[in-house]
């Protein structure tokens, strides 16, 4: 069987990592037998990032290469796109995945406020005594990879204005149809949902979580994704 190695459930999702839910996702629609493996240190991990999935032969890292495998099996999360579409959907995912996401993660690292819950969720295995050190160190080392990826270089006015773009895109697919492509869920759908969600699931309610709570598009949207693939 398959074993998908992932985050533990966080704020109230299938995993902290939208990237592993976007796995769980994809493992979940492919029909492949699967189950999930908790883990928090990925430091041995061939990325050491998270998700990998591990079949009989190897461990996989990152969720593309999870899905180009799942799809050399047989999977077909794109199945009736035009080649138009396609494209579109890879633009919608890197967009995610390459902007989107890195909003997320400042909005959960660099606030003050947002920070004991993260520390308290991600490090509850760390013994209290060492907690602080070992959990600060790690935030240190997230917030210099934002400053370096530049995200964290804009204002927070900046930011959301940049933010507001990518869901003036996304939005204007949902007005078309429940889902990005159509009237099923497809491969921008499993990036584009947790991504959403997990914003939405920030422990505090930040400017960036309540713009995402207050749109009942996007918030029906992530709502339909959840309830269209449900995860074990
Ligand atoms: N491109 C990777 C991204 C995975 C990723 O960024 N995982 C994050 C959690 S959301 C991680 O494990 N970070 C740990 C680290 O960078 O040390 C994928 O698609 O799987």
């Amino acid at each position: 069987m398959l074993t998908l190695l992932t985050y533990p459930a966080a704020f109230g999702l299938f995993s902290g990592s939208p990237f592993c839910v976007k796995a769980a996702y994809m493992l979940e629609l492919s029909g492949q037998s699967w189950q999930r493996s908790d883990m928090l240190d990925p430091r041995k991990m061939p990325h050491r990032k998270l998700p990998v999935l591990r079949t009989r032969e190897r461990l996989m890292p990152d969720s593309d290469t999870i899905r180009h495998w799942l799809e050399s099996q047989g999977a077909n999360f794109d199945q009736g796109l035009s080649d138009i579409q396609k494209g579109q959907s890879r633009a919608l995912i890197r967009m995610a995945e390459d902007h989107l996401y890195f909003q997320m993660v400042a909005d959960r690292w660099c606030n003050d406020q947002v920070w004991p819950h993260l520390r308290d969720t991600f490090f509850h295995e760390i013994p209290r005594f060492a907690r602080g050190f070992v959990s600060g160190s790690i935030r240190k080392s997230v917030i210099k990879g934002l400053d370096m990826q530049g995200v964290t270089r804009f204002s927070e006015a900046e930011r959301l204005d940049r933010v507001e773009q990518d869901l003036t895109a996304i939005t204007a697919f949902l007005w078309q149809s429940p889902f990005l492509m159509g009237e099923r869920p497809t491969s921008a759908d499993l990036s584009v949902a947790p991504i959403l969600a997990a914003i939405r699931a920030t422990p505090v309610r930040t400017e960036l979580r309540g713009r995402i709570e207050r749109d009942q598009v996007l918030s029906d949207y992530i709502d339909r994704v959840d309830q269209a693939i449900v995860l074990k």
